[in-house]
């Protein structure tokens, strides 16, 4: 299909999760542009640029040499690889996927591997990969919700409704600009996070609908450490509140709506259940502790008329309020989604246009938007027999602690016996907290496997490392069920060295295990898209809408998919009559008290929202909290080598942001390379100063490829800032047992001794080409038997 290049002066029509654009290659240089009909386009979209042929691709098969020679020696980030052929890797993988399913069943694989991989719907590496497992081995070891919304993903459909109805389907932008007076965006809507939107955006409309809102009189207030978590379009009053605090505000304007009879009793009685019970939490009945504004103000460190006032503003005309999913992220993270819902049923306006509470409103491309009318393309992926699952973020425990029991949503569950790791399109060794412990968890399976297309800390750290195109290299289709356009992503450029698509390889795999018709269905990956294709296709032709055959599609390079009309979703049919729409709640009612919460009897979630402080705060060894949120220059870890997220470091270094106090009581200056650290770990970063980070807040975005120091001992320093080195690994609570990334404490100095190189770019080097005698499949994985041991 790629003779289409040639049809437009060699440009092609592609997509990313940060947006549509048109790409050409000659061979050496790669230009990109926009999608025309984008009002903003991110400028993420430079990282493609220099990334098609950059020296971080994996060009050829590699397996770890010590797993081959099953010396048993522990997995380095620095251990030699084995450059083998295709056919060689392929028979060596399906054999030892053979004999660990063989010996132990497929509950102890784990395919969960979780990550955002590329946008395209049939080169989307979660089905794929979940669907080879499916297929070949009846199923794998599962991991459920998100390192985005770990937390809220479990509360709300107790409380109030599903994820889906409160985060993607609820307030509108173009509601919020014609309707709303007052938005209380608790962790704020940063442009960074709508920029993004998994399954690609051909239209960024967030800026423009604040900056409309704004110029109409709607007050934005940023309530977030750092005031860049609002744009400026939005012209937003910044509330600086200290970290981790935000229910006490919640619960200190709660208290001042009722001591000044703001609240709206009707409201609570007809639509809500539980408020009395609340309410005396709220007055302090039982705990002797009224949340009032001034014991707020002394823990958020607000002022208690500020609180009052905002309270007022609130009452008056229609108010919005978001809390964002960074909140969540963090210990407790339940408690801000859920008290965020309960102050907005105070304020009565759930359900009203512009007004009421949405879940995330701004963290994400697909929020705020108007629903497509036609599914999406979308890869089915079979059905997984294996019962055993993980919340995503407890896979260090899980690898750590086999057999032991958790607690999870009400249940008691046990934590698998992981032999074999499989991972396509994700990257734990960026994603996942305590990095430290991660790499102590990631040395216990037999096997790990790793499809990629670059040399990320995952892939050094895997055994079988095999090269996945990007996403430039491939046919596809890009689309997201709140994406008003389905995009043909032409293939751009062939593949670097013998990477191979994710679905080649696993065809591959499937045939040797001999399942390949099952998986393939007997179609090649344009018939699949031809076949995915039609789904939508066909929706459009029976709504009578344009429907062109696949063909068409392909040479006009986008098609327009129209949109359900803006109904205001599940909260507004609840609104307008709750006897004909229950909120599938346990009482049909939004839930302020839940006594099914309550009855798991978790300490860390009780059963109505509650002020619950982190355990982790600041000492005089680690007096700066430091917050690890979203990167503005790259999605997650994704091209962090490319030109866009490199001219955002310094001296090659992820930057870090200082308040100006901060900086000069440790006598740093901007620019200068500092140490973060704290028990768990310790890594360096380039200092800027900011005023936008408030007092006592430390700023280190996710994203820089972790990239530890050799022979740096059980916690080596990782010299480019990954934050994930500092991170705690526990769970939000026992209810949702989500990630709890977003915040720790750490203490950050000058840093003394001499500056080492980068090297997390640099591509893992094969020790030598050999042919391989004996598979593993013949031996009885007794050395890793013995590194278990
Ligand atoms: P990405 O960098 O997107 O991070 O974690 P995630 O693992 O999703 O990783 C995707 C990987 O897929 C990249 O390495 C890329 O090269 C690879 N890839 C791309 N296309 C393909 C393909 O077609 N095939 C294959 N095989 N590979 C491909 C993100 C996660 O991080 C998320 S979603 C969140 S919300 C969390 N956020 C935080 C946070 O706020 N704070 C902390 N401290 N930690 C977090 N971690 C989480």
């Amino acid at each position: 299909m790629t003779e289409t290049n040639d049809m437009n002066d060699g440009w092609s029509t592609h997509s990313s999760h940060w947006g549509a654009f048109s790409a050409r290659w000659d061979g050496r240089a790669l230009e990109v542009e926009p999608d025309a009909g984008d009002p903003a386009p991110s400028p993420i979209l430079e990282n493609f640029t220099d990334a098609l042929r950059h020296k971080a691709r994996i060009e050829r098969p590699m397996v770890r040499q010590s797993w081959l020679d099953k010396t048993g020696a522990e997995r380095t980030f620095d251990g030699a690889f084995v450059e083998l052929p295709w056919d060689e890797a392929l028979d060596l993988l399906a054999a030892e996927l053979s004999r660990v399913h063989a010996g132990y069943g497929a509950a102890a694989i784990f395919g969960g591997s979780y990550g955002w991989a590329s946008a395209g719907r049939f080169h989307h590496a979660q089905s794929q990969i979940h669907r080879f497992l499916n297929v070949a081995f009846g199923g794998y070891v599962r991991s459920v919700n998100s390192y985005s919304a770990g937390a809220s993903a479990v509360i709300l459909p107790h409380v109030l409704g599903s994820f889906e109805a409160l985060s993607r389907r609820n307030v509108t932008w173009e509601q919020v600009s014609e309707h709303t007076d007052t938005v209380l965006a608790f962790g704020g809507m940063a442009l960074k996070n709508s920029m993004v939107a998994s399954g690609g955006i051909s239209r960024h409309v967030e800026r423009d609908a604040m900056q409309k809102a704004a110029q109409r009189g709607t007050r934005f207030y940023c309530i977030s450490p750092l005031r860049d978590d609002l744009p400026e379009q939005a012209s937003a009053t910044w509330l600086p509140i200290r970290v981790g605090t935000d229910v006490a505000l919640m619960l200190g304007l709660a208290h001042s709506l009722v001591a000044e009879n703001l609240h709206d009793r009707d409201f609570l009685a007809r639509y809500c259940t539980g408020y009395e019970i609340f309410e005396r939490y709220l007055q302090g009945l039982d705990d002797g502790q009224p949340k009032h504004a001034g014991w707020a103000s002394g823990i958020t460190g607000m002022a208690a008329a500020e609180i009052v006032a905002l309270a007022r503003q609130a009452a008056r005309g229609r108010t919005l309020v978001t809390v964002s999913h960074s909140l969540q992220r963090a210990q407790y993270g339940e408690q801000p989604v859920w008290m965020g819902a309960v102050l907005a049923a105070m304020l009565g306006q759930i359900g009203l246009p512009g007004g009421g509470y949405n879940y995330a409103l701004g963290a994400l491309g697909h929020t705020g938007r108007q629903v497509n009318a036609v599914p999406i393309p979308t890869m089915p992926q079979g059905r997984n027999g294996v019962e055993e699952f993980i919340p995503v973020a407890r896979i260090s425990d899980m690898l750590l602690h086999p057999g032991q029991p958790f607690e999870y949503n009400g249940r008691t569950l046990r934590y698998p016996d992981i032999k074999l790791v499989y991972w396509a399109g994700g990257n734990p060794f960026h994603h996942h907290q305590d990095i430290n412990r991660l790499r102590r968890a990631f040395n216990v399976p037999q096997t790990i496997v790793v499809h990629e297309t670059a040399w990320t800390a995952s892939a050094r750290f895997a055994d079988i490392v095999l090269p996945a195109t990007m996403t430039l290299e491939r046919d596809d289709i890009g689309a997201a069920a709140t994406d008003p356009r389905l995009i043909a992503m032409r293939k751009v450029a062939p593949p670097v060295g013998e990477a191979r698509d994710d679905f080649e390889i696993f065809a591959a795999l499937a045939r040797r295990l001999g399942v390949e018709q099952a998986y393939t269905e007997g179609r090649d990956s344009r018939q699949w898209l031809e076949h995915l294709y039609e789904t939508t296709r066909a929706a459009l032709e029976a709504k009578g809408w344009d429907a062109p055959a696949f063909d068409e599609f392909w040479r006009r390079g986008e098609l327009a998919l129209p949109s359900e009309p803006d109904d205001g979703g599940l909260l507004r049919a609840f609104r307008d009559d709750p006897d004909a729409h229950k909120l599938p709640t346990p009482s049909g009612l939004i839930e302020i008290f839940s006594s099914t919460i309550a009855s798991f009897d978790y300490a860390d979630c009780p059963g109505h929202p509650t002020w619950l402080p982190a355990t982790d705060q600041p000492t005089p060894r680690h007096s700066l909290t430091l917050i690890a949120n979203q990167p503005a220059t790259r999605l997650h870890s994704q091209l962090d080598f490319g030109r866009y997220s490199q001219s955002s470091k310094i001296a090659g270094r992820e930057v870090v942001r200082l308040n100006p106090a901060d900086a000069q009581s440790r006598g740093i200056v901007a620019g200068d390379i500092v140490r973060i650290f704290n028990d768990r770990g310790a890594c360096l970063a380039a200092a800027a100063i900011s005023d936008a980070a408030a007092a006592g807040v430390i700023h280190l975005p996710t994203g820089a490829w972790y990239d530890p120091l050799p022979d740096g001992g059980d916690r080596p320093l990782c010299v480019h800032g990954n934050p994930n080195v500092l991170t705690r690994d526990i769970g939000t609570s026992r209810l949702a047992q989500g990630c709890t990334g977003q915040v720790t404490v750490v203490e950050c100095e000058k840093y003394a001794g001499p500056i080492p190189p980068i090297r997390a770019f640099d591509p893992s080097a094969p020790v030598k080409r050999r042919r391989v005698t004996p598979s593993p499949a013949d031996g009885d994985g007794a050395a890793t038997e013995r590194r278990q041991a």
